[in-house]
């Protein structure tokens, strides 16, 4: 093994440990607090809005506490899906504070696709929608006449909105028609400065004429170092004003936009949602032709992951359009195939043990065994650094979820102990420093408390 970054062991830090009963208690609560009545903001003043993919693990923790609430949830989220399908990155409350808002994005004015209202974003997230559908039928088959009918009835409306949303994708992103699903801004990553994007960064090159703006970011996370950097953020405002002059025309950002690359997270979380919805579909008698179509995009970005992988490492790559280029960054991003499934036993078998292994969660200076976003061993590990080194609970929860499916349930419940531990403070952070399990970031983060709530009431 080698040491990157960390050449030090976890200095001891002494943090309160809640009980079950505690946690899941100070779980509902954050939900609680964060929720506005029509939805339930990622955070209470960091992210003041419904994030597209936090809105979906929101949903799995309501899901644990109402299925009506957790059903109006995917109802505010669909509120602002786009003519075309797509399902947009942010819906807009009417809070503020948060920046870039509705008024930089004007998606209304600009998009012939976009809702006059809800305001949403231009770009999409991870479609992890259709786990937050199941974990919603599922919690009403459980639950009462009055659950088992408010889910049933979600499924129907809800089921071809998604279906709608996975077709967009299937169209508008597979630009080397391999089934490898490509994003046009990292924020579409949701692993925003990961070090994944590093490169691919590197040739957007912010014209002169970028609007100014004012980040609102740093007045809530009081150390900028958990932040990404003012040049990251230039790009990402770049990218927008790319967007703006497009129309947000998803075929013309694609064709011209300065960023281009096939996500094989983005990938196996479409292929892995897309055998969930046609799951669902063909539970409540869907068209065949619908499910038969769920089932050959899950086939082909299955496969579409598996053939990323790195010869020497055995982990997924995502591919630079623009450059030509694979990108072997070692980022948790790299198992993707433990989500979506698409390899071999014995390249599966490789897959946990590497990530159960000393360049990952089994790094020996780990506080927790949660996984980190980019492996300790590697020179670009940043302990602090947002999506480029802190564990994010709720990437741990997606992998768990997923290996189950794949019959990995001693793998899945490890991980799922190890987060437990982690978040047994009771803050609910957006992330946490790998090394001594400080919480990082936003506190009361909604993700983190849902998907603490879901592990907690496991059956
Ligand atoms: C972070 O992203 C937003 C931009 O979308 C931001 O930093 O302003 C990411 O962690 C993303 O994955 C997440 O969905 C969002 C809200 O929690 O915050």
């Amino acid at each position: 093994m080698t040491i990157g970054a960390v050449g030090r062991p976890a200095p001891h830090v002494h943090r309160p440990h809640l009980g079950t009963a505690e946690l899941a208690s100070g779980a509902a609560w954050v939900l609680a607090g964060n929720d506005t009545g029509r939805m339930v903001t990622a955070s209470p003043r960091l992210y003041p809005h419904m994030w597209s993919w936090d809105a979906a693990f929101i949903m799995v923790g309501l899901a644990r506490i109402s299925v009506d609430r957790a059903a109006r949830e995917m109802e505010t989220l669909l509120g602002g899906q786009w003519s075309d399908g797509m399902i947009p990155h942010i819906v807009f409350s009417d809070g503020t504070g948060y920046f870039p808002g509705p008024e930089r994005w004007e998606t209304g004015r600009l998009s012939t696709a976009a809702p006059g209202t809800p305001a949403t974003s231009g770009i999409c997230q991870p479609p992890v929608h259709a786990i937050a559908l199941r974990t919603i039928v599922d919690a009403g088959r459980r639950g009462s006449a009055a659950d088992n009918r408010r889910a049933e009835e979600l499924l129907a409306t809800a089921w071809p909105r998604l279906f709608a949303w996975h077709r967009w994708l299937a169209t508008h992103r597979d630009p080397l028609g391999t089934g490898l699903v490509a994003i046009t801004h990292g924020w579409e990553s949701g692993m925003d400065n990961s070090p994944r994007w590093d490169s691919a960064y590197s040739g957007v090159r912010p014209g002169t004429d970028l609007t100014p703006y004012t980040r609102k970011d740093l007045d809530k996370v009081g150390d900028e170092g958990e932040r990404p950097t003012d040049a990251e953020y230039d790009r990402y405002m770049w990218l927008i004003e790319e967007m703006r002059r497009a129309g947000y025309r998803p075929d013309e950002v694609a064709r011209n936009g300065s960023f281009l690359v096939g996500d094989v997270f983005m990938t196996a979380a479409f292929a892995l949602a897309c055998d969930v919805l046609a799951d669902l579909g063909e539970e409540s008698d869907r068209s065949p032709e619908q499910v038969a179509t769920l089932r050959s995009w899950a086939a082909r970005s299955g496969a579409a992951v598996a053939a990323t992988r790195d010869p020497a490492t055995g982990l997924a790559r995502d591919f630079d359009v623009r450059a030509d280029r694979w990108i072997a960054t070692p980022t948790i991003a790299g198992f993707s195939s433990l989500l979506c499934g698409g390899v071999t036993p014995e390249e599966r078998a490789s897959l946990v043990a590497a990530l159960e292994g000393p360049d990952w969660a089994g790094h020996p200076h780990l506080a927790t065994g949660a996984l980190p976003t980019v492996s300790p061993s590697a020179a670009g590990f940043l302990p602090k650094q947002y999506w480029r080194g802190p564990q994010w609970p709720v990437i741990s929860w997606l992998f768990t979820w997923a290996m189950r499916r794949q019959g990995l349930h001693d793998s899945a419940a490890g991980i799922r102990a190890e987060c437990l531990r982690l978040v047994s403070d009771g803050t609910f952070a957006e992330y946490y420093h790998p090394l001594t399990g400080a919480p990082l970031g936003s506190l009361s983060q909604s993700w983190t408390a849902a998907v603490v709530l879901d592990w907690l009431n496991e059956g």
